[in-house]
């Protein structure tokens, strides 16, 4: 296993739309298994494909309380099937360096997807779980939380961000 680097806006690979995984094999295995490290180490609690520079549909998933075992979840070619209700959630993005924002989610979500042995897998999630697999599916379609947020924060963040490039090149 390997902690992998983690993408950064604006890098092109976060905002592309992701594409189905074909076949679950030791390959797609072993990213995951990178994943899973690499959103330990970060600390996250979720990460997705395009964030290590993949371009496949994939994400992998830990909510647990930090008090709690360990419960990653590997979801290929995840879909929501069903989502009710509201919240807002302050969220904050591996890919997007110091902000986080409030974004409005939808407060249940059921996901279908294949776990890492190509098995069919139903989940639901509400409250956390449920913003984080709506974060993470985002991710697949290349949309980041700050395509949710006001067109002036998200300016005022991009402008920021820019200036903190240019002076980390210097
Ligand atoms: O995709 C990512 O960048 C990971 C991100 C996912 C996320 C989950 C829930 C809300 C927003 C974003 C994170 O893991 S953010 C950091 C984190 O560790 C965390 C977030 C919320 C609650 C507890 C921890
Ligand atoms: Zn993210």
């Amino acid at each position: 296993m390997a902690v992998l680097p983690i993408k950064t806006y604006p890098d092109p690979c976060l905002s592309q739309a992701c594409r189905q995984v074909e076949v679950v094999d030791d390959d797609l295995r072993r990213l995951a298994s990178d994943m899973l490290e690499t959103m330990y180490a970060a600390p996250g609690v979720g990460l997705a494909a395009p964030q290590v520079g993949s371009d496949l549909r994939l994400v992998v998933i830990d909510c647990a309380n930090r008090d709690d075992d360990p419960a990653p979840m590997v979801l290929v070619n995840p879909r929501i099937v069903e989502a009710e209700g509201s919240l807002v959630f302050d969220e904050g993005c591996l890919s997007v360096p110091d902000l986080t924002c409030d974004v409005t989610r939808h407060e249940r979500v059921v996901v279908e997807a294949l776990d890492a042995q190509g098995r069919p897998l139903r989940l639901e999630g509400v409250g956390l779980l449920a913003v984080c697999l709506q974060h993470e599916l985002d991710h697949l379609d290349g949309r980041l939380f700050i395509d949710r947020i006001s067109p002036l924060k998200r300016a005022l963040y991009k402008k920021r961000r820019v200036k903190q490039l240019k002076r980390d090149e210097a």
